[in-house]
């Protein structure tokens, strides 16, 4: 018995994604499509996530939206282009005569409610699995079924690629309407299972320009941005998909450095300059590539978005060392001081 006045409730679960070859710069900031495709491994379900739960209700007046417990704009451009989208495609499948939503249902108004399990200011891309997150349960909760990356994406570009687990690439496309800017897994979750991702908090403050705005002055500003978009990532994106099949960690781990460096160096030819590494980034740096000069060969990958976080990559082996090395370096206390530079080991892949 379905009572009309109840509330319909679904909660999901989305992961955060780290970026191994970078997404940085749009060719159209509406419909949020990359000037080059990129490639992310997905934590698993129960690391760094977002979970969303979203009520609907014929007693709703409007739509509402909470994030961590403090209600949100919901007109924001953004969440309204998801919002729209979801409910076009349930309307579509209404009248094509699919089992769906009742009109009832599609006309009803939702209620939005959003929580990280991560602190949202460490900079550890809450946007990817806030909007993943957003448009999986909305699709839940009116009945859409398929492909759903090119909504995530109007959310969030990064967002597309939370819509799968694993190694997953997003192509970037050359439609004007955005219709092939879509993500595909490259290999499952279960491929890979001696990969291992550890986060080093550099510092958990917000960071000072955030990569909307980032990422438009790169693209007024930065030639190194055009020729990486237009000559380095299509040549990475091949030689990465073929590292994640063969398990070549090396390969993996040094396209990886070199693509988040090189990354780096565009936000540093934007002018003014974008800087998102900070003192203790730089020395992370050196102790990834100290490390791996010591044993001959590459067994530790660095990785850092807008944000001065490391991204560990390893494998399963190497761990329990590598964080005592870690734990070596940088103590996480001095004379019962919380140490500045303090690096706080957040989650395992
Ligand atoms: C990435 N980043 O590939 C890159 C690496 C940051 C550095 O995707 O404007 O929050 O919402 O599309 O997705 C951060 O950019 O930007 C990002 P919008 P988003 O993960």
């Amino acid at each position: 018995e379905e009572r009309t006045e109840q509330p319909h409730i679904v909660t999901c679960t989305a992961p955060v994604n780290i970026a191994v070859i970078k997404y940085w710069g749009k060719r159209n900031e509406d419909l949020i499509l990359p000037i080059n495709s990129s490639l992310s491994v997905t934590l698993h379900q129960d690391q760094l996530k977002t979970t969303t739960t979203v009520a609907t209700s014929r007693s709703f007046q409007e739509d509402r939206i909470w994030l961590n417990g403090k209600e949100e704009d919901i007109t924001h451009p953004r969440l309204q282009s998801c919002l729209r989208e979801i409910r076009r495609l349930a309307r579509k499948r209404r009248n094509d005569g699919d089992s769906g939503v009742d009109s009832a249902s599609l006309s009803h108004k939702v209620h939005i409610c959003s929580v990280n399990n991560f602190p949202t200011a460490a900079g550890l891309a809450s946007s990817a699995a806030g909007f993943a997150c957003l448009v999986y349960t909305l699709a839940r909760v009116f009945g859409v079924e398929g492909e759903l990356s090119g909504i995530a994406r109007q959310g969030s570009g990064s967002a597309c690629r939370s819509m799968y687990g694993g190694f997953v690439q997003w192509i970037m496309g050359n439609k004007e309407d955005g219709k092939d800017s879509l993500a595909q897994q490259v290999e499952p979750e279960t491929h890979w299972p001696e990969l291992r991702i550890l986060v080093l908090v550099a510092s958990a403050e917000r960071k000072p320009v955030g990569s909307t705005s980032g990422m438009q002055t790169s693209v007024k500003t930065s030639c190194l941005l055009k020729h990486r978009a237009e000559s380095v990532v299509p040549g990475r994106m091949v030689e990465m998909t073929e590292a994640i099949r063969k398990k070549d960690f090396a390969a993996f781990a040094e396209l990886t450095m070199k693509d988040s460096n090189q990354f780096h160096a565009t936000c540093l030819d934007t002018y003014p300059p974008i800087f998102y590494l900070n003192h203790v980034s730089q020395q992370i740096i050196s102790l990834v590539h100290r490390y791996n000069k010591h044993y001959g060969e590459t067994r530790v990958a660095y990785t850092f978005d807008a944000g001065p976080n490391a991204v560990i990559f390893t494998l399963q082996q190497h761990v329990p060392e590598f964080v005592h090395v870690v734990q070596h370096f940088f103590p996480p206390e001095t004379n019962g001081q919380v140490n500045q530079g303090a690096c706080i080991l957040l989650g395992y892949f």
